[in-house]
């Protein structure tokens, strides 16, 4: 054996390598995606833990439409993409309903699903969880990519963050077949692929001519209102919304997950005159909030119209930034296409000094109308009824949400929706977060997860004990990541109430009832939390302060009337058999 090598047997450097597993975590890590929102198994299971050891935190839940509406949410509270990592078919479909539901929404989301060999699965010869994801998403979502080569992972999520982000906000889904995990390629080549997003919500000017247009109306307008949508939320341009309410002194309404926006205490919230103010206003600026079912479809009898489908008379001013939103539904009289902050902020370039003071007759009708609500209401809450009722249970969350602005609220149900939204105050923008456009239950757990995680903050999860229900098993998931969740059931042992009967006289109890006195508190000390059983405002008040002081998981199992409840809450009327008794 020669001692001395030859130039061709000399030792090289061997090149560093990556792999598709690394290339998708840098990737998000590149773009500022710090938490994931998942459950493991085949193919993503070794994804998560390297996530781990890349720092990157892993939540892992129970069920994965519980991650998806956290992954959902943290999108609406950061601006950024929530992303939500499932398995293959049946995870995959299980997180869809959350996708649905962000697009729906207009929330940023990135359901990333491992999937299996597309070899196998477009000759359909039964894969393990073998299943077409691609195309079933597509359809449910605001864009879907799949990535086959470690070289394009960059791409593949570069693409996803600007669909999900940009424009009108959606869910999107990222198809990654196992074998693109275990892909290798050169380090240096692969660091090369991944792009860091530029600008990936750029700001859309509105054309002047636009502006222009609902100025003249806003100006020339009797009775004006402004209502504000969780798109107005979602922007943050918190300041200069103020600043346009304040600057014209136009009353406004909040819809639900815009409430806090401006504090529901300003004196120009019209919500405790909202069946006065819109079928009254002669002029309404929308800005981010659609006339869809939640504003009676900008018609009929809520916007004084005399019939069901008639049109009350009102002009429309719609802030969107998606042009196919206008004339959805009513005419709009001034479109203006753009995002909510560079919109208001072009308005607030056209109100100056001589802008008109908004008609003082309007604004004083609208004062004398809430005052007599407001005080009418305030009886209502002082009163201490035995057992519970959802005022007063719901007065004690109002007191606490007043002395805790900083506290995230989430809330579901149908009455406990309804007078949540109605009763409790809130003082901060994006406090609030809620079944949405759909009335969809099942977010509570998932949102307080990622409430939390997100805000850092304090959360309250105000839960009828049917809406608990759908994603009850993460208080598991909140006491594993010991959270400061403190979720409140109001427990009137059924969906609506727990007093129906069964109309067959059969022994089988009514579809609406539950097991009478179920003690939810339990579930929470099964996983180590607090659980409280309160009977009375005075021990929910105890609980929830005590809660919030400590910071532990807590549950309060706050026992209501069972006859406290009516059908579907304040939608009633949209239930087929309401039309036959009309
Ligand atoms: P709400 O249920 O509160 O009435 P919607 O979800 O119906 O609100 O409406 C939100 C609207 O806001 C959507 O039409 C969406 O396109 C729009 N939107 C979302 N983000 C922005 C933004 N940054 N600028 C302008 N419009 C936005
Ligand atoms: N399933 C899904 C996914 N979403 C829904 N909205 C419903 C079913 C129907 N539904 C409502 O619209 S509210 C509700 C259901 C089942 C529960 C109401 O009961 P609750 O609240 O106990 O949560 P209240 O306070 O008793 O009304």
């Amino acid at each position: 054996m020669s001692a001395v090598l030859s130039p061709v047997q000399e030792p090289v450097e061997e090149a560093a390598m990556t792999d598709g597993f690394h290339l998708v975590l840098d990737a998000l890590k590149l773009n500022g995606i710090h938490h994931i929102y998942g459950l493991p198994g085949i193919p993503i299971t070794d994804l998560t833990r390297m996530a781990q050891a890349e720092g990157l935190r892993v939540f892992s839940f129970r069920h994965e439409q519980n991650a998806g509406n956290a992954a959902a949410i943290a999108g609406f509270l950061t601006g950024k993409p929530g992303v939500c990592l499932t398995v293959s078919a049946p995870g995959f479909l299980n997180g869809l309903t959350a996708l649905a539901n962000a697009t729906t929404n207009c929330f940023p989301m990135i359901l990333i699903s491992g999937s299996s060999e597309r070899e196998i699965v477009d000759l359909q010869q039964g894969d393990y969880e073998e299943m077409d994801q691609l195309a079933i998403a597509k359809p449910l979502c605001k864009a879907a990519f799949r990535v086959l080569h470690a070289e394009d992972i960059g791409v593949g999520i570069a693409r996803a963050i600007r669909a999900a982000v940009s424009g009108r906000p959606g869910g999107v889904y990222l198809d990654l077949p196992a074998k693109l995990f275990s892909q290798t390629m050169d380090a240096e080549a692969g660091r090369r692929s991944l792009i860091e997003v530029v600008d990936p919500a750029p700001r859309q000017i509105p054309a002047p001519d636009a502006v222009a247009r609902a100025l003249d109306l806003l100006k020339g307008a009797k009775k004006p209102l402004i209502l504000l949508g969780k798109g107005a939320a979602y922007a943050r341009a918190d300041e200069s919304i103020r600043a346009l309410v304040e600057r014209t002194g136009i009353p406004y309404l909040p819809m639900s997950m815009a409430k806090g926006l401006l504090p529901d205490t300003h004196e120009l919230c019209a919500s405790a005159a909202r069946s006065y103010v819109l079928p009254e206003a002669d002029v309404v600026l929308l800005i981010g909030a659609r006339l869809n079912w939640l504003l009676s479809h900008g018609k009929g009898k809520t916007w004084g119209g005399k019939s069901h489908k008639d049109w009350g008379g009102q002009k429309f001013i719609q802030i969107d930034i998606s042009p196919t939103e206008m004339d959805s539904n009513v005419r709009i009289d001034a479109p203006l296409v753009g995002d909510v902050g560079s919109c208001v902020d072009a308005l607030l370039g056209g109100i100056g000094k001589d802008w008109p003071a908004a008609p003082s007759d309007w604004v004083q009708a609208i004062t004398e109308r809430k005052s007599k609500n407001i005080a009418k209401m305030a009886e209502t809450l002082a009163k201490d009824p035995k057992p519970m009722n959802f005022h007063s249970a719901l007065n004690v969350v109002r007191d606490i949400v007043k002395a805790n602005p900083e506290a995230m609220l989430v809330n579901e149900g149908a009455n406990a929706l309804d007078f949540t939204r109605s009763i409790v105050d809130m003082y901060k923008p994006r406090k609030r977060v809620d079944v949405g456009t759909w009335g969809v239950m099942g977010i509570g757990m998932g949102f307080a997860v990622a409430a939390a995680v997100e805000s850092g903050q304090p959360v309250i999860a105000v839960e009828g004990d049917s809406a608990f229900g759908f994603s009850g098993m993460e208080l598991e998931t909140i006491c594993r990541y010991n959270l400061p969740v403190c979720v409140v059931i109001l427990n009137n042992n059924g969906v609506y109430r727990g007093t129906d009967k069964n109309q067959g006289g059969g022994s089988d109890v009514a579809p609406t009832v539950f097991v009478k006195d179920a003690r939810y508190e339990m579930l929470m000390q099964a996983f180590g939390g607090v659980g409280v059983y309160a009977t009375t405002p005075a021990e929910l008040r105890q609980g929830l302060e005590q809660a919030l002081r400590s910071r532990k998981p807590t549950l309060i199992n706050a026992i209501i009337d069972e006859t406290a409840g009516t059908e579907s809450g304040r939608i009633t009327s949209l239930n087929p058999a309401a039309a036959l008794k009309k």
